[in-house]
């Protein structure tokens, strides 16, 4: 045929979504099925995903989504679940927020010294890589019963087929792999005693991933066979594929409860230089390098608003536009944020530390937060340009901070550069392209771009100001 639709199952950090796609001749379409909340569950033992939810919510949406030609399904980085020799889970997927893992680099590093980290994985230093939560469940009861792991996309693909897989751009998420083979890299998982063949085979996006089940048939009323497709099931490589760029010399952020903000290359920078600014080459579509760096996120707004009770976002976020500009910040690259719990707080806490004014606010404080993300990004994305010897003309920002008007006119601002918004839903839309590929709907990476630049609803943003005062702001927290 020349016309299909195709459902993306997209589960984000702070919720998730089933979004039906159709793809036609040199048209696209999107429309959200169902939505339903990503809330963890904190337990004795630790902070946990909670799975069955996640899946119940997938089922709805298969539901709602109704006759498709294929599925396809994505989702935050670096987790699992375990599996045991009857293939049944094996407890709650731990989440990637929860303190196993402090102190654990540390350890790592003893046996592979981080250079030699970097330079066979390419992967910057953050505590939940897959591989420092392997390191720190070593000799746990769950991992040592476990005869199969699979990452979270890849668990809802076998839930839905029984059909086990890795699949690459996520797997690279897992500092297991080696961004220049795109295979594991055996001898840093043999030196920390990491055993591989937990791990189903690899595959790509776009590779056929087997079938609903029967049972899965029944519960969602859909009629078979319907295949299941491999995408880019990081949900990062999704966004990534669905950047809507007209032009070679772009940056993108993809901005949700992340903000990953960086360039696509053809080949990983494993450069020392790289390593200490703590960029990652984690692996996009069609041998491409993912070149980014991870700034903490929407995730800091997110759990001010739950600790303030759940105001009215767009209210507050018009309070915050009326706030003095750059009164106080803080390095929303830092790891001190990754934690849940008394957000507001130990944002001040920061902000006294630097000698800075402390936000008295809700509206203070989410406009600290805005002022701090886009700086974040402004030096995120002179850095990325500087390391990979690349230039950019253009920014674009995708994700569901693309809603956030003034976190996209305070990036172009912090930028000096245009900034160019939308697609909020870019992960679902590059799931469903990956989809449509692989039956021959759409062409190459350049051509699924200009098919998003051309249908999909986008906002531009111009720089305004100078940008020396975000130099300036960025002294204020920046060692000298
Ligand atoms: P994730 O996939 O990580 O769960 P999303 O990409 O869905 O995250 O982005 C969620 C964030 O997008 C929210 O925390 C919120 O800050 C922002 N957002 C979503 N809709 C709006 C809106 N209408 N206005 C402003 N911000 C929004
Ligand atoms: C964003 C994301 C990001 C990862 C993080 C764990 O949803 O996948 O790319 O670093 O979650």
């Amino acid at each position: 045929g020349t016309a299909g639709s195709f459902a993306a199952v997209d589960l984000g950090a702070s919720s998730g979504r089933v979004m039906v796609g159709r793809v036609g001749p040199g048209t696209l379409d999107l429309t959200e099925v169902h939505r339903f909340p990503n809330r963890p569950v904190r337990l004795a033992e630790g902070l946990r995903w909670d799975i069955l939810t996640l899946y119940s919510g997938v089922l709805d949406g298969l539901r709602a989504a109704g006759q498709v030609d294929s599925v396809g399904v994505d989702s935050w980085a670096v987790d699992y679940g375990l599996l045991d020799a009857d293939g049944a889970l094996l407890g709650n997927p731990v989440h990637y927020r929860d303190a196993r893992t402090e102190g654990v680099a540390e350890k790592v590093w003893a046996t592979v010294p981080a250079e030699e980290l970097y330079a066979a994985t390419g992967l910057q230093y953050a505590p939940f890589n897959t591989l420092y939560q392997l390191v720190a469940a070593h000799d746990t009861a769950q991992l040592t019963a476990a005869e199969r792991l699979l990452l979270i996309p890849d668990l809802i693909s076998y839930w839905l087929t029984g059909e086990a897989g890795t699949e690459l751009t996520n797997a690279s998420t897992t500092q297991l792999i080696d961004p220049r083979t795109r295979d594991w890299s055996y001898d840093t998982a043999a030196r920390l005693g990491i055993d591989l063949s937990l791990f189903a085979p690899l595959r790509n996006p776009g590779d056929p991933a087997g079938h609903l089940l029967p049972h899965v048939l029944e519960e969602t009323g859909l009629t078979g066979p319907v295949p299941v497709t491999a995408v880019g099931s990081h949900d990062t490589a999704s966004a990534v594929a669905a950047v809507p760029a007209t032009t070679e010399r772009f940056a993108y952020i993809c901005t949700g409860t992340w903000s990953l903000a960086g360039l696509e290359l053809d080949a990983p920078v494993l450069s020392e230089a790289s390593r200490t600014a703590n960029f990652t080459n984690e692996l996009g579509l069609d041998g491409t390098v993912r070149y980014l760096r991870n700034i903490m996120g929407l995730w800091l707004l997110q759990e001010c608003l739950r600790s303030w009770g759940g105001p009215d976002l767009p209210a507050l976020l018009q309070d915050a536009a009326q706030v003095e500009p750059l009164r106080a910040v803080v390095d929303a690259g830092d790891a001190a944020f990754l934690a849940p719990g008394r957000m507001p707080e130990r944002i001040a806490d920061a902000c006294r530390a630097t000698g800075q004014p402390v936000p008295g606010s809700p509206a203070e404080t989410t406009r600290c937060i805005l002022d701090s993300l886009a700086l974040a990004h402004r030096r995120a994305i002179t850095e990325a340009q500087q390391l990979a010897d690349r230039s950019v003309d253009v920014v674009h920002i995708v994700g569901g901070g693309a809603h956030n008007e003034l976190l996209c006119q305070l990036t172009a601002d912090a930028c000096g550069l245009p900034v160019v918004a939308g697609p909020a839903e870019a992960a679902a839309l590059g799931n469903v392209l990956v989809q449509a590929r692989a039956r021959g709907l759409v062409g190459h990476r350049a051509s699924m771009r200009e098919l998003l630049a051309r249908t999909q609803p986008l906002r531009r943003y111009e720089p305004a100001g100078d940008t020396a005062a975000w130099r300036a702001a960025e002294a204020r927290i920046t060692a000298p």
